[in-house]
């Protein structure tokens, strides 16, 4: 295997490569200014290193039977690969030097790389940030979803409203995929169930489906850094399994005689844009059910390349990991293959899945929370619905009833069935009843998944529910990101911060350093005009580096609260009005974040707060001391821009409804202090940096249950906090919106008569105290750069790396290559 180390190119012999492949691979002899042939030659120069370690990866696994980790996730927030591909084979100098040579900056090459948004948010971004870690570390693992043919769509704003357009980021092809014909599959759906009585009396069922569709696989790899890892993200594209029906086209119906074709392609077609809320839409289920049988085929496949048709070792030698309930069919999948194709007993087919499946729960939202209709389920998949009523009847007769005998309520509460109007399945019943280990994704989230979420599951498997906290990967989110940063902590601490980000821990020597504070602000401060740049040209808007860069940067969502960070703008803004000499340093808001298409109110918040922003980036009286801008189509390429020139990070949520978050720690790992509630990962990250290094506001998740079991009532603040009257009643006016008197009162009208489900109101008050201490610590340079640098330098624990070794030693229990 090829030792991680050496450079497989020298400069002379990479620009050799990228010329090879500009004039043989591609005809492009005329290159100098075609910057995307040139960014394509780029890429296929180093896909020859990648596909080499790829195949030294595969063989060596192959050899040595290695244990695997099957990674199921609907969602891949990949992001563009270029860079990241450059740092992790450390080509980055290399390929820079001699693009230069070709006349082109690197950087500009990179821009010609299209985002991989094959996710909505931090699901998706986490399976990406695991993948990098777990070829990083050597670990033997497979991510498996869906090669949707459009992601995340694009955002653009028309009159201050979003818009949506379709994600083509297959336009022109995509350099960083290979299909692989040899490994298609076929799955069926729909038809029925046949029950057939063998010779020896014993009962078998035969699934004949109505529908059967091709899965094609394209195998996107996964660039370990400083490793001797190159892994396989398996995407798969749906095809139908007849590609032309000659009879119908024969007997003139053209049109159906594509029909098949047409039908099957939609379900790989485009990714739901739902971050939080259930669709209930079959299409969707259809979705999961693809990518889930097709990888449970892959799986076995790649298990039977190595031990035949000897299962004894499967559990061995096979994880699998959902992410989230999304690919829970997996579990049905797995039972049915087991059960019909290879004569297995329900019971130890069932104990077998218990051994592999493990899931992890990544929101307490009950919206969130999936349920399928069971006359829809029994339409698409009957013999499924049947292996699932059978788990149903073990799980409640031979473990409910056994720990609350005679308990009918009980029973109805933890039965997969929800009874009801219609039977709905309990997706995340069936997950926790069928896997080895359920966990958390922050340690707060955890504790609320065991005693709100899952209290009687807690108690029917006191070992099975765990804890396993976010973390990001510190190559995209700070080597690649923040180059100038990186070269300043590799003067200071062991240059192996990237692979083993606790050693940033001695930084914080040097925080009261004045000369190392001065350094480390002068590149805050430069990557702070960069980001100035970017957003005139996106939007126009002209702001000063000198402002403080306060940044909330994720998905529109009520329970994160943009609209009270909205709230106290506006309150700024009319103190500023009040008193334009209002003592505050000049602050620039900066949001970035996609509202799901069907989520009015998330869509009406950006609306507002982009209204608001073109008043007051022109309102000459406030002297530019408050800025507001809204960066469209924030995805992690504009997430990797914005990141290194914050200076405040935005973690608002109401406490008890963020289970981690993940931009809480980039932002924090770039030197920008967090401004937040004890949710999620924020109260993991105080831990670490110590409260004087952070500012935290609001009620905990304790004050907010108690607040909700005395009744809440938001008009109390309304009524109390003039300030939060006055701004809210601007919203009832035709202030910012000339002429159309509440255009704006959506936001009003959900925090009163709407009764504040997120209770804004209640956090109002200690929001703007907060805000108050941050605007003077800010003023305090030194106490700043203090508080800057410990942040970075305190961020260690929240490496994907060690979510990884935490999944490993707890979950997965893999060994990586050795050599
Ligand atoms: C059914 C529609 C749907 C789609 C996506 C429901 C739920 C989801 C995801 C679970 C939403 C999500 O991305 N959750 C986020 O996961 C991150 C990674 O663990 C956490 O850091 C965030 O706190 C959580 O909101």
């Amino acid at each position: 295997m090829a030792t991680a180390s050496k450079k497989p190119f020298t400069a002379a012999q990479f620009k050799k490569k990228v010329l090879q492949h500009l004039n043989v691979t591609s005809s492009q002899q005329d290159f100098h200014n075609n910057p995307s042939a040139v960014q394509r030659a780029v890429c296929m120069a180093v896909n020859e290193v990648i596909f080499e370690k790829l195949s030294q990866t595969n063989n060596y696994h192959k050899e040595h039977k290695t244990r695997s980790v099957n990674y199921l996730s609907l969602e891949y927030l990949m992001g563009r690969m270029l860079s990241n591909n450059l740092h992790n084979l450390d080509l980055f100098d290399v390929a820079k030097k001699a693009v230069a040579d070709l006349g082109f900056e690197i950087e500009d090459l990179f821009e010609q790389g299209h985002d991989l948004a094959l996710g909505n948010g931090g699901l998706g971004r986490l399976a990406a940030c695991f993948l990098d870690s777990l070829a990083t570390m050597d670990f033997n693992a497979y991510g498996y979803g869906i090669h949707y043919q459009h992601g995340l769509f694009k955002q653009q704003f028309h009159q201050c409203r979003q818009i949506e357009t379709p994600d083509e980021w297959r336009e022109y092809g995509n350099a960083w995929e290979v299909c692989r014909p040899e490994s298609v599959q076929t799955i069926g759906l729909f038809g029925s169930v046949e029950t057939r009585i063998n010779a020896d009396g014993s009962e078998q069922k035969i699934w004949h489906p109505g529908q059967t569709i091709k899965g094609v696989p394209w195998d996107v790899p996964i660039v370990g850094y400083n490793s001797k890892t190159v892994n396989t993200l398996r995407l798969w594209e749906s095809r139908a399994s007849s590609f032309f029906d000659w009879d119908e086209f024969n007997s003139g119906a053209y049109q159906d005689a594509h029909a098949a074709q047409n039908a099957a392609e939609t379900i790989s077609k485009v990714l739901y844009p739902n971050d939080e809320t259930e669709a209930g839409k079959e299409l969707r289920f259809i979705q999961q059910y693809f990518f889930c049988a097709c990888s449970i085929k892959d799986i076995i496949a790649r298990y039977q390349s190595m031990h035949g048709n000897d299962w004894s070792h499967f559990a061995d030698k096979m994880v699998m990991q959902l992410n989230d309930t999304h690919p829970t069919i997996a579990i049905l999948e797995l039972m049915r293959i087991l059960i019909d194709e290879h004569n297995f007993s329900f019971a130890d087919a069932f104990a077998l899945c218990r051994q592999c499946f493990a899931y992890t729960n990544h929101t307490l939202l009950p919206e969130a929370l999936e349920k399928w209709s069971v006359p829809m389920f029994e339409r698409v998949l009957p013999r499924h619905l049947q292996i699932l009523f059978a788990i149903n009847e073990f799980f409640l007769d031979r473990e409910v009833s056994a720990m609350w005998p005679g308990d009918h309520l009980m029973r109805r509460r933890l039965s997969l069935i929800e009874e009801g109007e219609v039977q709905m399945v309990r997706m995340a019943h069936l997950c926790v009843v069928s896997s080895f280990k359920v966990n958390g994704v922050a340690q707060i989230h955890s504790d609320l998944v065991k005693s709100d979420l899952f209290p009687e599951f807690n108690a029917l498997y006191p070992q099975k529910l765990t804890n396993v906290t976010n973390g990001v990967t510190p190559r995209r989110w700070l080597k690649a990101c923040n180059p100038a940063l990186s070269a300043l902590l590799d003067s200071k601490v062991k240059t192996d911060w990237p692979k083993h980000l606790s050693s940033l821990a001695s930084v914080a020597d040097f925080a009261d350093d004045s000369k190392f504070q001065q350094q480390f602000m002068d590149i805050k401060h430069a990557n702070k005009v960069k980001l100035a740049e970017e957003i005139l040209a996106l939007t126009g808007v002209d702001v000063d580096p000198n402002a403080i860069f306060d940044v909330q940067i994720k998905r529109l969502h009520e329970y994160k609260r943009q609209h009270l960070n909205f709230l106290h703008i506006l309150a700024l803004y009319r103190r500023l009005l009040n008193n334009p000499d209002y003592d505050m340093h000049p602050r620039v808001y900066i949001f970035g974040a996609k509202a799901a298409p069907g989520y009015y109110l998330a869509k009406e918040i950006i609306f507002a707060i982009n209204k608001v922003a073109e008043k007051i980036n022109n309102d000459a009286r406030i002297n530019g001391k408050l800025k507001v801008v809204f960066m469209p189509n924030y995805r992690v390429t504009l997430a990797e821009k914005i990141i290194p020139a914050a200076d405040v990070s935005e973690q608002i949520s109401t406490a008890g409804k963020e289970a981690s978050g993940t931009g809480n720690m980039k932002l924090a790992l770039n030197g920008a202090v967090t401004l937040g509630t004890l949710d999620g990962a924020n109260v993991e990250i105080a831990e670490e940096v110590g409260d004087d290094n952070i500012f935290i506001f609001g009620h905990t998740v304790e004050q907010i249950k108690a607040l909700n079991e005395h009744g809440y009532n938001p008009h109390h603040y309304y009524q109390t906090n003039a300030e939060l009257k006055a701004v809210i009643d601007w919203l009832y006016s035709d202030y910012f919106t000339p002429g159309h008197p509440g255009e704006l009162s959506a936001i009003a009208n959900s925090l009163l008569d709407g009764g504040d489900p997120y209770r804004v109101m209640a956090d109002f008050e200690s929001y703007c105290q907060a805000n108050i201490e941050l605007d003077k610590a800010y003023k305090d340079k030194a106490r700043w750069a203090k508080m800057a640098i410990i942040n970075t330098a305190k961020m260690g624990k929240f490496t994907s790396d060690r979510s990884i070794q935490d999944y490993v030693d707890n979950i997965w229990k893999l060994e990586p290559i050795v050599e």
